[in-house]
């Protein structure tokens, strides 16, 4: 039997990233920002990572990191402020003023591919090293991450037939929830926290003039509804259904007879519908893995916790966690402190577990829960239509609410 001995290919930087998402892009322009050196692993292919139609909104401090690592052209050109946000509930349309409650505070609808595109053109211009495709298809060899229990953690992947090491300080564990970082920790050293819902969202994205200009979450007896928007020529919607939903069983047409059903009266005179230029279901699920640091592993973004996306929190959220991350890795490069990093895991956990909490209650709120059909569907529904009435009209809940939709401080 013959052998073929493929070579190692040896890199050595300071930080690997797993992961070419929004949180690896983010880490790696703070990470240069910083004069960190670093190399991004991508298993998919730049095209592929852009074609996934995810998040819209971003909340102040998200866009801030943006501006902080001059990405931020675009975005100040083609993102659109938002001050506000909208319920509709008993078929009713209620504004809600963010900023005004929030000092001046404001979200900024901006697609979460731009910010990709934005991030992976300024790598590109700076020359920053990113692996994509470093999974071999062939023979199913995917990327690895080793000895991250000692000082000297290693990334190995195969490209176009080639075995690549990448040795470094740090690994950062930005793939996502399906990804290998937070997959190779032994059970014994990671806890999850787990809630599915019974349900998903079925999401479409049109070429249409959005039915709102703010974005509007619905309750209603049929289900929940979420209008937003990419620009004043694009919207995104979204309605609640069934976790056995299939995509295929959704004509554009059947789309919009429901969602109409699901805004209010005048709106679904005015909305304009047109071809689906992309359509999928989401699963709805809250996950926390505690910690997010192992030894010299860090998780960030998807790859330590999920939110529902009600309240537009997960992108957010992944860029806190960067955030602080990058904060950690200068103070340990630059000032010989492991005090950022020893805290990372605690600093993001508190800020998550109130993004959780805030996600799953908004969640909770807005959505038609199907073990409560029939008797019980009715009396969910009247409870939840006498918390959005005492919500809508109560300063009190109102600060409450802005608050944490605008985002607490990273
Ligand atoms: P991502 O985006 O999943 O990226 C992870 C990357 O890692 C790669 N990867 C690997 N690379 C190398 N080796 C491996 N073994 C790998 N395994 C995976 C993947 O290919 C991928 O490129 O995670 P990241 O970067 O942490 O970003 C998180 C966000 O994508 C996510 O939180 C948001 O999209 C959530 N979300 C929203 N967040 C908001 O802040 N505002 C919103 O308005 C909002 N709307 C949404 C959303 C998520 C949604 N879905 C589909 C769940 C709306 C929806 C419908
Ligand atoms: C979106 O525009 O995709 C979006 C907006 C608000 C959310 C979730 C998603 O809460």
């Amino acid at each position: 039997m013959a052998f073929k001995i493929l070579a190692m290919k040896t890199l050595s930087t300071q930080v690997v990233i797993v992961g070419a998402g929004p949180s690896g892009l983010l880490l790696g322009a703070l990470l240069h920002k910083a004069g960190i050196e670093h190399i991004i692993v991508e298993r998919q292919s730049g095209d592929y990572v852009l074609g996934r139609i995810r998040a819209g909104v971003l909340e102040q401090g998200t866009t801030d990191l943006l501006d902080y690592v001059g990405v931020n052209e675009r975005l100040h050109k083609e993102g659109l402020r938002h001050d506000a946000f909208a319920l509709i509930f008993k078929g009713a349309f209620h504004r809600i003023n963010i900023s005004d409650r929030q000092g001046g505070k404001h979200m900024t609808v901006y697609g979460q591919t731009e910010v990709t595109r934005d991030l992976m053109d300024h790598r590109a211009a700076l020359g920053l090293q990113t692996v994509y495709e470093a999974e071999d298809k062939k023979t199913g060899r995917s990327v690895a991450v080793h000895d991250f229990d000692t000082d000297h953690p290693r990334v190995t992947f195969t490209k176009e037939g080639e075995n690549y090491e990448i040795k470094a300080r740090f690994i950062a564990g930005c793939d996502g929830y399906h990804g290998v970082c937070r997959a190779s920790v032994p059970t014994r050293s990671i806890q999850n926290f787990e809630k599915v819902y019974p349900f998903g969202w079925l999401g479409v994205l049109s070429d249409t003039p959005p039915v709102y200009h703010e974005v509007t979450y619905s309750n209603t007896e049929r289900g929940f509804a979420l209008s937003s928007l990419r620009s004043m020529t694009r919207s995104r919607y979204y309605i609640q259904c069934g976790i056995d939903e299939k995509v295929e069983n959704w004509s554009d047409d059947r789309f919009w007879a429901e969602f109409k059903t699901r805004i209010d009266p005048e709106a679904a005179k005015r909305l304009v519908t047109g071809p689906s230029l992309e359509k999928s279901i989401a699963p709805l699920r809250s996950f926390v893995a505690e910690p997010m640091r192992f030894g010299s592993m860090f998780l960030a973004g998807d790859a330590a916790h999920i939110v529902p996306p009600t309240g537009a929190k997960g992108l957010n959220l992944a860029a806190g966690d960067v955030n602080v991350l990058s904060q950690a890795m200068v103070e340990y490069f630059q000032e010989k402190s492991k005090a950022g990093i020893d805290n990372y895991s605690a600093r993001c956990l508190r800020r998550v577990w109130n993004a959780e909490r805030f996600s799953w209650w908004f969640t909770s709120l807005m959505h038609k829960f199907p073990d409560t059909e029939g008797q019980n569907f009715g009396f969910q529904q009247k409870i939840q239509e006498a918390e959005l009435d005492y919500l809508v009209h109560s300063e009190a809940a109102l600060q409450s609410i802005t608050e944490n939709y605008v985002g607490l401080p990273h």
